[in-house]
């Protein structure tokens, strides 16, 4: 049942953000299904109350299954352990504990009120599910969901003449989805500069428009790149402070071209100057949750980023598309250490894998 709950809760990703998107199956004392349910839209309600209204009186002696623990709180919406009791729920089992301080406490507040709380905290399935919020909640940062296409052999580019897309039409499809369930898409001023992306989510139904932001140390982003002449989520350009203080005419160009600048703080990359090192990187996913309300973010960007982020410990998931070809031969040699050895070496867990076209595809998270 609780793995049940867990796809009702998966329908809902890309909506239910900043909050955790929770599942629920209401049985009736008879053990017949009589509702389900899942977090609506923040200001919503909670999946519990979509179950209960749905299961009305039937639910009096039932059981109820929920993916994380009820919470105990007057938030935006009442709180689900009144509704629960007030619903007569003989037996709740929780398949995850609440990390959200102000909103925990349910369980002891349940089994105070008479309710069989069992915990059930061995569920792969709901670890999974909830892995982004609990770790939003402990870091105070973004889930960050980093994709790249590479080919059968790890490269990430091939020549302009030879293909601009690694992956086929199924892949960027995928790609798109996911665009439009994040709040914000994230990449470097080399993949502008060599690609001029537009970062929005084109041919799906978007659940949330993210912003786009480039990191761009030194403010080289032009003001006619197409993400800026582009409609959709608002554009931040990250640079460094001395950066942004000596340049007012390029911080200028770009505000009248309708982006932000963001000066942030923190240290260089050692290796490579004028790169943002991973401290300065964390100071900008942390700015990016406080200020922006961002929950979510995935990247797509080259390379050098992809290894700062992985080099800071910054990336929670990898969608990884591996095109069937090497691309041509003679190219120079790639850099070592390739995004997927980074990859390697984080030893996410793989929750998807599978095939968009001829493209392999995979997803894989962090296990904590
Ligand atoms: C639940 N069921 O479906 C969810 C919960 O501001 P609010 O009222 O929407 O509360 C948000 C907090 O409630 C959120 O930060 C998290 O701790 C918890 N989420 N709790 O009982 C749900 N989404
Ligand atoms: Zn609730």
């Amino acid at each position: 049942m609780l793995e049940r709950a867990v796809r009702i809760a998966l329908r809902g990703h890309g909506e239910a953000e900043p909050n955790p998107s929770v599942g629920c199956v209401i049985a009736d004392a008879e053990g017949r299904v009589v509702g389900e349910g899942r977090t609506r839209p923040p200001g919503g309600p909670h999946g519990e109350i979509v179950a209960l209204r749905q299961a009305g009186t039937a639910a009096r002696g039932g059981v109820a299954w929920t993916t994380l623990e009820p919470c105990n709180h007057h938030g935006r919406t009442p709180p689900c352990v009144d509704a629960l009791v007030e619903a007569g729920i003989a037996r709740l089992v929780v398949g995850s504990i609440e990390t959200n301080e102000v909103a925990s406490g349910g369980i002891a507040r349940l089994r105070a009120a008479g309710v069989e709380v069992e915990i059930r905290s061995d569920v792969d399935a709901v670890r999974r599910l909830h892995a982004g919020f609990h770790r939003r909640v402990s870091t105070g940062r973004p889930w960050v969901v980093v994709k790249w296409a590479e080919t059968f052999d790890g490269a990430l580019a091939t020549p302009p003449e030879v293909s601009p897309w690694i992956s086929g039409p199924r892949s960027l499809g995928l790609v798109h989805r996911e665009r439009g369930r994040v709040d914000a898409i994230l990449t470097g001023i080399g993949t502008v500069l060599a690609d001029d992306p537009r970062l929005d989510a084109r041919g799906v139904r978007r659940r949330r428009t993210a912003k786009r932001v480039v990191v761009d140390p030194d403010l080289r982003i032009p003001t006619d790149a197409a993400m800026l002449k582009t409609p959709g989520g608002e554009v931040i350009v990250a640079c460094r402070p001395d950066v942004a203080a000596s340049n007012p005419d390029r911080v200028g160009g770009l505000e009248a071209a309708g982006a932000r600048v963001l000066a942030i703080e923190g240290d260089d990359d050692e290796s490579l100057r004028g790169r943002f090192g991973g401290d300065r990187l964390d100071h900008l996913l942390r700015r990016l949750a406080k200020e922006e309300g961002i929950g979510t973010v995935l990247t797509e960007c080259g390379p050098g980023l992809l290894q700062s982020l992985f080099g800071a410990d910054l990336v929670d998931a990898a969608l990884v598309f591996t095109a069937p070809e090497t691309g041509p031969t003679g190219l120079k040699p790639f850099p070592r250490p390739r995004p997927r050895d980074l990859l390697a070496t984080a030893g996410f867990e793989t929750i998807w894998s599978g095939h968009r076209g001829p493209d392999a595809a995979r997803w894989s998270q962090r296990i904590d």
